[in-house]
């Protein structure tokens, strides 16, 4: 930090006063100062991006190899090129594709890690939380809320994909992870669909609704024709500079994000238009759902330019710009740990 040059000697000292105290499970903190409180965050992660043409042979491959049952879920991991072995496409999220094959069933589990289900791929197939099941449409956005009942089944004759997002470094991070199988794989629904949402998702809730902090959504599906046509609807008017057209998902019955841990985003970019460079702390997933585009992403992992069409998959890593632009109208799908750095009073963002 301040300019000084020990000597050989001074040197020699303090390497051995250093091991001497390191006997003791101690270090000086002057040597990694630097390091742990640094000007700006120096995320170890890697921008990256997944292209779906390229992945999805060999997700059904894993379908040739191992049944869902079998595999308790039957997913790859998107592993951050930067963080690999550690099952996460950012320092505090975990992203992987999941493939459910026509008559299979992911058996009923339940865990305090929080997910969401983005489908991508097929249809026919279901997910069931606390008792209902909601049929996956493509683009649908599905939650399971930390330590509600959640199976998976494919009653149709297609292979049905789709992103999971989950926060599992996060609970990993926290040591606050628990989980329990249910004795019954595909427990029958006990509630017709569209319950929830009939019951809480259209500006109504039942009379004695009083959610605490801690209780679970309950509205769990977003259905993409929604989504689209909120994302339509408010284009008219003219587009933020940096993100284009984007709404935020919450819970209706709250105003507060669908999970704690989780923010997720819906954008859509009109052919043609270039957002302003942006950076956040909260490094992101993003899902091209519609269209296609350039993304270029700048920072410490270094400078990226790709094309995405459909279905593929970016990180961007903490505090590193982005620019996003669409050469076909573009409706992507985003995710991030925003609502934890906001409750924490740490979320920052910068539009350059
Ligand atoms: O579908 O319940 O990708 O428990 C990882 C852990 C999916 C799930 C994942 C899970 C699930």
């Amino acid at each position: 930090m301040h300019a000084a040059n020990p000597g050989p000697e001074a040197l020699r000292q303090r390497a051995d006063y250093y091991d001497r105290i390191g006997t003791r499970h101690m270090t000086p903190l002057w040597e990694v100062l630097g390091a742990l409180v640094p000007p700006q965050p120096r995320s170890p992660a890697q921008a990256h991006l997944w292209r779906y043409a390229e992945l999805r042979d060999q997700v059904m491959e894993a379908g040739r190899l191992i049944s869902a049952e079998e595999a308790e879920r039957r997913v790859l991991v998107l592993e951050n090129p930067a963080l690999r072995g550690q099952s996460c496409i950012t320092q505090s999220l975990y992203a992987g594709l999941q493939l459910i094959m026509p008559g299979e069933v992911a058996p009923s589990h339940r865990h305090t890690q929080s997910a969401l289900r983005l489908v991508l791929d097929g249809e026919g197939a279901y997910t069931a939380v606390d008792g209902e099941r909601t049929t996956m449409r493509r683009g649908d956005f599905i939650i399971t809320p930390a330590w509600t009942w959640h199976d998976h089944g494919n009653l149709g004759d297609q292979p049905v994909v789709w992103l999971d997002g989950l926060d599992i470094p996060i609970v990993r991070f926290l040591d606050a992870g628990f989980a329990e199988r249910s004795e019954q794989p595909a427990p029958q629904p006990s509630r017709p669909e569209g319950d929830a949402a009939a019951r809480y998702g259209a500006n109504m809730v039942p009379l004695d609704h009083q959610p605490r902090p801690a209780d679970p959504a309950r509205v769990f599906v977003y259905p993409f024709a929604r989504t689209r046509s909120s994302l339509v609807g408010i284009s008219q008017g003219a587009p933020d500079p940096h993100h284009g057209f984007k709404l935020r998902y919450v819970n209706p019955a709250t105003g507060a994000s669908p999970m704690p841990t989780i923010g997720t985003f819906a954008q859509r970019l009109p052919a043609g238009f270039e957002t302003s460079a942006v950076r956040s702390t909260d490094g992101t997933v993003h899902v091209c759902l519609e269209g296609a585009g350039e993304a270029r992403i700048s920072g410490l992992s270094g400078d990226f330019t790709w094309r995405f069409q459909e279905n593929d998959v970016f990180v961007v890593p903490s505090w590193h710009t982005l620019q996003l632009r669409a050469d076909r109208d573009a409706v992507m799908f985003s995710f991030s740990d925003r609502p934890v750095q906001q409750a924490l009073g740490l979320w920052r963002e910068e539009r350059l």
